[in-house]
């Protein structure tokens, strides 16, 4: 393997082209910064020392993880990855095509590509310089404009979740009128299944009736969907076996489960897939959905055998060509995605995992060793070391809570959460507005309609207006524990139930 000379520092940074190569230090970096996969996978700067220990629970592992690599003993990152030599002596290795992958082991970096000799940078610097050289080498290859400008969205996810149906969003609708909102967006839930993307009975009126009810109040459209999956109960299980990406024993590969049960990935190289995948996107532009978000993603690219050979990542961006073509008018906020592929695509891209309404799911992220299950904490740990993807693309850090109903997180916590949404610029919530005092629903007025100033002090630290904003204490990780997997399990969803699903079923029913 070609072993490339550590550059001293301040030298210029350096571009070149390879498949394999490896760095070898004197000794073991003090921090490493390990970059996750798609939008919930871990991020962030990490104790080298520490081992590199799986999420405990098989069925997270491939909605969380990058599953060729979930049970590898190196700590991997994902097309970048940058080493602390001393405190600001920063080395940083960036691959700049898809496919680019990073093993630490000991004081050796080992830097690899899944799909051929590909671009890398290699620079060493102060942390904010070497991401801005590395940012900067992106936007050349992606191209990125700084006229941006992200919506401000309401998303029924975070309150709802999938108990959403037609009257309930029309009070909605009605209750948001005087709130600056660009985008009213519906989450899971409105469809037949994942695969079958027509309204269920929840929505009798159909899908177009209610997007026409969001555009005659002066907003735009939104509606999620899960392209590249489908559950159990889909025709398209039924009816295409042959449509299904599929592993090496010839059995379909899973991807993971979600709110609707099992899902499983489809082969988006499959050219009668492609087909269905623009129909069904045009299908639901037509009925005037123009915000879309597109969630699990990271399906389209997960391993196996593909009717036409090709790259996992590079089968990724090509599906997600095909979307941009049949919707090339519509914002497209890229959700549980694999990161590089997505630039020049997506308008948008969800940078950590999910929020809750509490702070950290201990069974489901502490006891099961997984940081990238939803979880406040985690969200904005992942997302603040993800900012430096700003210049490319819309960063979303998923919605603010305003709501102190039904909900667990401290004042602290929700400040956190909106400081982090004010640095990202993009602004979101799921509160219904009947969920919110008077003077909650002003908060959310103000947050929506401020302009706002940040400043990176470095060190988690920022300046928000004036105001200084410290994130020091969001960043540990819980220690490892040995709680059997199957009580931590239960107690997880037991914890999901009562401070998500209840709620949401209450309102609902009632
Ligand atoms: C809809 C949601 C929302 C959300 C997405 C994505 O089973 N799980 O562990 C699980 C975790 C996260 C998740 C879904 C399932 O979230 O990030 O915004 O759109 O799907 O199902």
């Amino acid at each position: 393997m070609q072993t490339i000379t550590i550059p001293t520092p301040n030298s210029p940074a350096q571009r070149f082209s390879a498949e394999r190569f490896l760095l070898e230090f004197p000794e073991p970096p003090q921090r490493f910064y390990r970059h996750g996969w798609q939008s919930w996978t871990f991020s962030g700067w990490i104790d080298p020392q520490t081992p590199a220990l799986p999420v405990r629970a098989v069925q997270f592992r491939v909605k969380d993880e990058d599953p060729r690599y979930a049970l590898s003993d190196k700590h991997t990152s994902a097309w970048v990855a940058a080493l602390q030599i001393s405190v600001d002596d920063i080395v940083l290795v960036g691959g700049l095509d898809f496919g680019a992958r990073l093993h630490l082991e000991g004081n050796r970096l080992v830097a690899f590509s899944e799909a051929g000799a590909g671009d890398w940078l290699l620079v060493r610097g102060t942390e904010r310089d070497v991401f801005n050289q590395y940012t900067q080498a992106l936007c050349q290859k992606f191209s990125c404009s700084s006229q941006r400008k992200s919506p401000r969205v309401w998303c029924s996810w975070y309150s709802l979740y999938r108990f959403i149906k037609e009257e309930l969003l029309h009070r909605i609708l009605e209750d948001l009128r005087d709130l600056p909102f660009d985008v009213i967006q519906l989450d899971d839930g409105w469809q037949i299944s994942s695969g079958d993307w027509e309204a269920n009975y929840k929505f009798p009126s159909g899908m177009a009736d209610l997007a026409a009810r969001i555009q005659a109040s002066g907003r735009r459209a939104g509606l999620w969907l899960s392209p590249f999956i489908v559950t159990a109960d889909s025709t398209i299980l039924k009816d295409h076996k042959d449509w299904l990406l599929l592993d090496d024993q010839g059995k379909p590969v899973f991807a993971g489960r979600n709110w609707s049960g099992m899902t499983y990935a489809l082969d988006v190289t499959h050219p009668a897939v492609l087909e269905w995948l623009e129909k069904t996107i045009r299908r639901v532009t037509e009925w005037g959905y123009s915000y879309l978000k597109l969630d699990f993603l990271y399906a389209a690219a997960l391993p196996g055998k593909r009717h036409q050979e090709m790259p996992r990542e590079a089968a990724f961006r090509q599906a997600l060509q095909v979307i941009r073509g049949a919707a090339p008018e519509a914002y497209l906020l890229a959700c549980g995605a694999p990161i590089l592929p997505c630039l020049g695509l997506c308008d948008g891209i969800r940078i950590g995992p999910d929020v809750t309404p509490y702070w950290l799911n201990k069974p489901f992220s502490a006891w099961l060793n997984n940081p990238n299950h939803p979880s406040t904490q985690n969200a904005i740990r992942t997302c603040l070391h993800r900012l430096w993807l700003k210049p490319l693309i819309d960063i979303d850090p998923d919605v603010v809570y305003f709501r102190s109903k039904y909900n667990a997180l401290s004042a602290e916590q929700r400040h956190w959460m909106r400081d982090l949404a004010l640095i990202c610029g993009f602004r979101s919530t799921s509160d219904p507005p009947h969920w919110l005092s008077a003077h909650e629903r002003e908060e959310l007025r103000l947050f929506l309609e401020q302009e706002v100033l940040t400043e990176d002090l470095g060190n988690y630290r920022y300046r928000i207006n004036g105001r200084e904003v410290d994130f020091r204490a969001v960043i540990p990780l819980p220690p490892a524990s040995n709680v059997p997997v199957w009580l931590a399990t239960n107690l997880g969803f037991l914890q999901t139930g009562l401070y998500e699903v209840l709620p949401a079923v209450w309102e609902f029913y009632r």
